[in-house]
């Protein structure tokens, strides 16, 4: 416990205390409202296009030393000025990924495993002391960075808006350290992110009875389709710490030198098999799954599927270690519904979402079985959503599976 209250005594001056609702600069045309707040059309939405060439594959095929992720960022923004802000975002960003990884590599020397008093966060589930800390550490490099005009976060119940001093026009969405349940026997966890344009600047008036208005309204912010990221990535903390990056043109994977403690460019353009041998799946869960699921999963164990090959298994129950399994070896994850999470288990808005844009930028495809995940426009910050994931012939096998069982239900009259 010294451990964690130390660290936050650090961080103490810099704790977002809520209702952490700050005013900040309208831009054009405000009207104001009863409830002493402005919704305003923000800022023009700009179309972020980076050049069509890949900066991360020039990089690496002109030098002998290695990138950076803060040269690339710099490159990238010099052929595309409209991400010039970005590079804050994302340094924000690579700084706490290496605040976590130091965390997470010496948590059981610090007295930094285990429970955080007891608490449990909006979703009910035990909050780890990595996870308190990596939420902090997070919302801080965000803050700090400059760009920021809302956060939300898997531990936060409400998004933050950022006060105007530090603000700018990115929305940032995340998971601080997802897996965290892992932490205590030192497997993998990670910590996912995406980022939108402010489609609303919020002009707030502070009134502290009108808090539960302005965040209502800001809130719009965080609920955009996946398909209006503008940049996702991840960082795995594992044998090695690894943040694998996509501003909209391929997905790069960048692995910490801790020597130098910089991240290097390691895989530029990641591309996923066309079609893998591994499922990843929860299988615990069979019996509450749908008929569909249970059937596709069949095949893959008797090697009854298009492939004529038996699959092996791997499930880490840690997401991000999963998925980036998924992307390097290809092969298919999901987190379906069930009985007991018949909405799903994963969140759409930092969990699913920005993974499937990381999966769909290196080939691969994300849906639930019935639509892609990037085009769901979320209805609320923590939703939940099924998702299957993977080499783009795995899913569309899997889809043409689960398909034929929706199919059937509805012939069979059978109600979800
Ligand atoms: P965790 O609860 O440890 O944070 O999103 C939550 C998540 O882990 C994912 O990382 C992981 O894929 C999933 O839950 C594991 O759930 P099960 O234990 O039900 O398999």
């Amino acid at each position: 416990m010294q451990g964690i209250n130390f660290i936050l005594q650090l961080h103490k001056p810099f704790l977002f205390h809520k209702p952490a609702i700050f005013s900040q600069k309208a831009v054009s045309g405000n009207s104001n409202n009863k409830h002493g707040y402005t919704l305003l059309p923000a800022y023009r939405m700009v179309a972020v296009q980076p050049n069509k060439v890949s900066v991360a594959e020039q990089l690496l095929s002109s030098q002998a030393t290695p990138i950076s992720l803060t040269r690339y960022l710099l490159e990238v923004a010099k052929q595309n000025k409209e991400l010039e802000d970005m590079v804050g975002l994302i340094n924000g960003i690579q700084f706490a990924c290496k605040k976590i990884s130091s965390m997470v590599g010496k948590a059981g020397v610090t007295d930094l495993m285990g429970s955080y008093q007891g608490l449990v966060n909006f979703h009910g589930e035990e909050q780890k002391k990595l996870d308190v800390l990596s939420n902090e550490v997070l919302k801080n490099a965000l803050k700090f960075s400059g760009k920021m005009a809302v956060i939300a976060s898997e531990e936060e119940d409400v998004p933050i808006m950022v006060e105007e001093s530090y603000s700018g026009n990115y929305v940032v969405v995340f998971d601080p350290l997802d897996g965290s349940s892992n932490l205590d026997a030192g497997l993998p966890t990670g910590t996912i992110f995406g980022v939108f344009q402010q489609q609303f600047a919020c002009l707030v008036r502070e009134f502290e009875e009108q808090i539960d208005q302005v965040e209502l309204a800001c809130l719009q912010n965080t609920l955009q389709p996946g398909r209006r990221l503008i940049a996702a990535g991840y960082c795995i903390y594992s044998s090695s710490t690894m943040l694998v990056l996509s501003l909209g043109n391929g997905s790069h994977c960048f692995t910490l030198d801790t020597e130098v403690g910089e991240f290097v460019l390691t895989r530029a353009n990641m591309k996923i098999p066309q079609r893998g041998h591994i499922y990843s799946f929860n299988e615990s869960n069979y019996y509450q799954w749908d008929k569909g699921i249970q059937e596709y999963i069949e095949r893959l164990k008797k090697g009854n599927n298009q492939s004529a090959t038996r699959y092996s298994s791997r499930y880490v129950g840690s997401m991000v270690a999963d998925v980036h399994r998924t992307l390097l070896y290809g092969g298919i994850f999901g987190y379906p519904a069930d009985q007991k999470n018949v909405g799903g288990k994963l969140r759409l808005v930092y969990e699913c979402a920005p993974m499937a844009y990381l999966v769909e930028q290196a080939g691969g495809k994300a849906t639930t079985g019935r639509e892609d995940i990037l085009d769901i426009t979320p209805k609320s910050i923590h939703e939940r959503k099924p998702l299957v994931l993977g080499s783009p012939d795995d899913i569309e096998e899997f889809l043409q599976v689960y398909g034929m069982s929706l199919v059937n239900r509805e012939a069979m009259h059978i109600e979800e």
